[in-house]
């Protein structure tokens, strides 16, 4: 037996004899700095360690391991994340605009996604120009939080870790050394990281109860039609400024999910589409109807009967989010890798908690996602999934030459918003068209339009045209 074979046997023959003799009592004084003399263990416990797999039981290399010199040596996947922090003006419901803190000139900040193991290599620079410093407090890792010290104007920062645990985790602007950190949260410096697992997701089971009374269990691919929606509020002034005495008191100004108050509702496109007039609203709030609000007009979530869709959801706020889904109930709801529930009506999620929920709509309509708590559903957190084609549209396409023929959901038509697609994963299902849709910059909005990103507010006028 060569010494380092011997040394691991010991730590896994420790761990079996350590198991049994808690199992008998936990008073066994003597454990401590007892040593084993394996040719005298009984031949069955020699063969469990065997089983239980000895060499497993040692840690894999630096797994808390910050150096990212260190880390980009590894031979795991390095993933480079890189943010700015910058102060801009976005718009906010009604017309107006709020003093936002961003990272990337956009809120939430651009969503990373890793795999389990994967080295994170995140890199905040804070451009000179900007008013005040900031800092990245990154959930997904499990290091010294010295590490979200804070960078000044005109400076930039690293740090690495291993991403090693798998789900969905915030992160968020850790202000000048805690001082503003809730300003600048508040003020839009957050966003998620996805660590898929490392063996992907598990398929779905749904069970009902057919038309006959039987039980009925389908089972769908782990892969999935993916979307992201992140929870907060914002606490403003009548000038849009940060209030926090609004904050302590808990009184918020708005509810948003992915920085806006009901982002995803019909626009005007919809209504002539649905009922033949713009100006006819399909949902009782549209307050960001109209082509010249570009990238800030409401969009839809489209997704397709019997498909399994994956939603990724961070509560990023100061108030419960109570997740329901109207006309749907939740198939799987995820935490930690772990299944927390199945077939339930609402999750509950605290203030920075994260779950996936696992969805399969049956029927072609329209399924409001909200927070049912009714003041954060009234002030903003309603989010409309259209599931199909619910409004018959797919001959009245077809005929005006938009569509050859029918597609399964209006997705083929229009894309589904930016700001609620993650980035591609080991278990995605590719969205059929993706539209420039967030709180954005324009700078960043004329990017993603470089990019290939559709430009809904040129499309849609072209549609319009084709149908008349
Ligand atoms: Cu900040």
């Amino acid at each position: 037996m060569n010494k380092r074979f011997s040394m691991l046997f010991t730590v896994a023959a420790v761990a079996v004899m350590g198991a049994t003799l808690f199992g008998s009592t936990y008073t066994q004084t003597q454990i401590a700095g007892q040593s084993i003399d394996a040719s005298k263990l009984d031949v069955d416990v020699l063969e469990k360690i065997h089983q239980m797999g000895g060499l497993q039981l040692v840690m894999p290399e630096a797994f808390a391991e910050t150096d990212c010199g260190v880390l980009e040596a590894s031979g795991r996947t390095v993933h480079d994340f890189q943010l700015t922090g910058e102060s801009v003006e976005l718009p906010i419901m009604g017309g107006k605009t709020f003093n936002a803190m961003t990272f990337s000139g956009q809120v939430p900040g651009p969503t990373l996604r890793v795999t389990q193991g994967d080295v994170v290599k995140m890199t905040l620079t804070i451009p000179d120009y900007e008013v005040t410093g900031h800092g990245n407090d990154m959930h997904a890792s499990q290091i010294s939080s010295s590490a979200f010290e804070s960078v000044n104007p005109g400076e930039t920062s690293q740090y690495c870790y291993i991403a090693e645990a798998a789900g969905i985790f915030k992160y968020h602007c850790s202000g000048v050394k805690l001082v503003g950190m809730d300003q600048h949260v508040l003020s839009g410096m957050y966003g998620i990281a996805i660590v898929d697992p490392a063996n992907g997701y598990k398929k779905l089971v749904v069970e009902k109860t057919s038309g006959s009374g039987e039980l009925d269990r389908k089972f769908y691919d782990a892969d999935a039609l993916e979307f992201q929606l992140q929870y907060i509020q914002l606490y403003l002034t009548p000038d849009g400024n940060y209030d926090a005495g609004a904050m302590f008191k808990h009184q918020n100004t708005a509810t948003v999910v992915n920085g806006m108050q009901f982002g995803y509702v019909p626009n005007m496109a919809h209504n002539l589409l649905v009922n033949g007039d713009v100006n006819r609203n399909i949902f009782v709030a549209q307050p960001w109807n109209g082509l010249e609000l570009k990238q800030y007009q409401s969009q839809l979530l489209f997704v397709e009967t019997d498909q399994h869709v994956r939603l990724f959801i961070e509560n990023q706020g100061n108030e419960p989010v109570f997740f329901h889904i109207v006309g749907e109930i939740l198939d799987r709801v995820v935490q930690g890798n772990r299944v927390q529930s199945a077939a339930t009506e609402t999750w509950l999620l605290g203030g920075s908690q994260g779950m996936i929920v696992d969805v399969v709509f049956d029927e072609p309509g329209a399924y409001a996602a909200v927070n049912h708590d009714y003041a954060a559903l009234y002030s903003g957190a309603a989010t409309v999934f259209v599931a199909g084609d619910p409004f018959g549209l797919n001959p009245v396409l077809v005929d005006g030459g938009v569509i050859d023929a029918p597609v399964p959901s209006y997705a083929y038509v229009m894309g589904n918003p930016s700001d609620a697609v993650p980035p591609m994963g080991m278990n995605s299902i590719e969205h059929p068209a993706i539209n420039i849709h967030g709180l954005y910059t324009d700078e960043v909005a004329s990017e993603l339009q470089e990019d290939g990103m559709i430009a809904l507010w040129e499309v849609i006028p072209v549609v319009a045209e084709m149908l008349s």
